[in-house]
Order: structure tokens, then sequence, then C-alpha cells
């Protein structure tokens, strides 16, 4: 019998704005796809010796290696590089190098600035809180919302510069990873950007996209057992 499973797994949860990444780079790639769920605060030894910095995604090429650290890549980043060299259309890294290097940062920013203020200042402070049957930390995450996240939506403001993309004039590996980060977000509060015309536009052309609505609903499928509806951070 011919073994009918995808050659790439995704270890690790669609609740993961990083692990969406890879799934939407697959998505716009055609490429099949499974998504193995690790509990990445408590992951198992195997596990542990494929991410040495015990974080998801990580993905296995079961073409490669069934087990092992062999057939494996860590890091959300160095998984879609590959990806994109192994299945190499359609593109989703600019040809031209500025435009190339564009996206190689606004995918940086979106992982490193954004990631932190709306991963560590507003999913974790409600989502991890209400999931332990706490009262979510709504100070933190308003404080977020007015302060922190503000000054990164006003560089993303200023280098999309009116565009539908963010490098080059096509979808790029950047545009994936902010609208994946951002919409962490979108998984426990309400995100209104009236204040970033561009972004709101790029925003809402990306939530469009299967390749970034099919990985979010399965998140929001699981994030809305624990919180069924989202706050208002204004
Ligand atoms: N730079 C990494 C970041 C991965 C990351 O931070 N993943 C989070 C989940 S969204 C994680 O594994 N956190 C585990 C922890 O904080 O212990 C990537 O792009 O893959």
């Amino acid at each position: 019998m011919s073994d009918t499973r995808p050659d790439l797994v995704i270890y690790g949860s669609p609740v993961s704005p990083f692990a969406r990444k890879v799934a939407g780079v697959c998505i716009e790639k055609g490429v099949d796809y499974e998504i193995e769920a690790v509990n990445v605060f408590d992951p198992p030894q195997w596990f542990r010796d494929i991410s040495p910095m015990k974080r998801i995604p990580v993905l296995r090429d079961r073409s490669v290696a069934e087990e092992g650290v062999a057939g494996t890549i860590a890091d959300s980043s160095a998984i879609c590089a590959m990806i994109e060299r192994k299945h190499p259309a359609p593109a989703l890294y600019p040809a031209a190098p500025m435009a190339l290097g564009e996206a190689l940062f606004i995918e940086e920013y979106a992982d490193t600035a954004l990631a932190m203020s709306g991963g560590l200042g507003i999913f974790r402070p409600i989502f991890f809180a209400v999931s332990k049957g706490q009262e979510p930390d709504l100070a933190k995450a308003r404080d977020t919302w007015a302060n922190g996240l503000p000054p990164i939506f006003d560089v993303l403001e200023a280098r999309l510069g009116g565009r539908a993309f963010f490098a080059g004039d096509a979808l790029s590996i950047a545009d994936i990873s902010v609208a994946t980060v951002l919409m962490q977000v979108s998984l426990v509060a309400e995100t209104p950007l009236g204040r970033w015309p561009a972004l709101e536009a790029h925003f809402a052309a990306m939530q469009a996209r299967p390749s970034i609505a099919q990985p979010y609903a399965a998140a929001e499928k699981m994030v809305r057992k624990a919180l069924p509806t989202c706050f208002d951070l204004t």
C-alpha cells in the first residue's frame, strides 16, 4: 500500500503564530502538510532533541527521515526558507536583492518586535490566564494596545507606504509573517487599525486569503473553548 501521508509535518499547534506562518506558506504553495500537536511547555524528550530552544514550530520532512534530528528544522524562518527552496512556485521571497532584504527584515520585525508586544503583552496575559481559570490581565493588555503596539504599527504603516505588499510588488514572506503574528492579537481582542489605513487594508486583504484564514480558523476554534468572545482594549 502506498504512503499517502504528506512529507511535511509541522510539530506544534495552530495557536502558535509561527506554526500558522509555516502553514500559510504551505497553503500558498499548494504543499500538503499536517500538524502534529506538541505541548511546548512540557514537551517529550524526542521533541527537546529536535528543538534546541524548546520552541514550536519544528518541521519534519518525512522524505528525509521519519525520526530523530535528521529531516527536522527548528524555527519558522528557517523552515519557510527551506520550503521555498523545495517548492519554488509561487515564489514567496522576492528575487530582487533589495526587496529580498526588505522582506526578510519585515519577517524578522514581525517575529520579534510585533510578536513580543502582541504575544507577551496581549495574547498571553489574556489567554493563558483564562485557560487557567484566572482573571485576564486586561490592564497589561490595554497598556500594550495603547502604548506598546502603536510605534510598531507606525513602522509597518511607513514601510507599506500605501502599497498592497511589504516587499516588491507581490505577496511575500513579509506579508504572511505580519498577518499571522498580528492575528495573535485578534484571537483574544478586537484589533481596530483605523489610525493605520495602509496596515488596516493590508490586514483585511491578508485575512481574506485561505493561507491566513484556514490556520487561523483552527486556532480560533481552540481558543474560543476557553474564551468565547474577544475583549475591547480601547
Ligand atoms: N523564532 C521562533 C519563535 C518560536 C516561538 O517563540 N514559539 C513559541 C510559541 S508561539 C514557543 O514555542 N514558546 C515556548 C515557550 O515560551 O516556552 C520561530 O520563528 O519559530
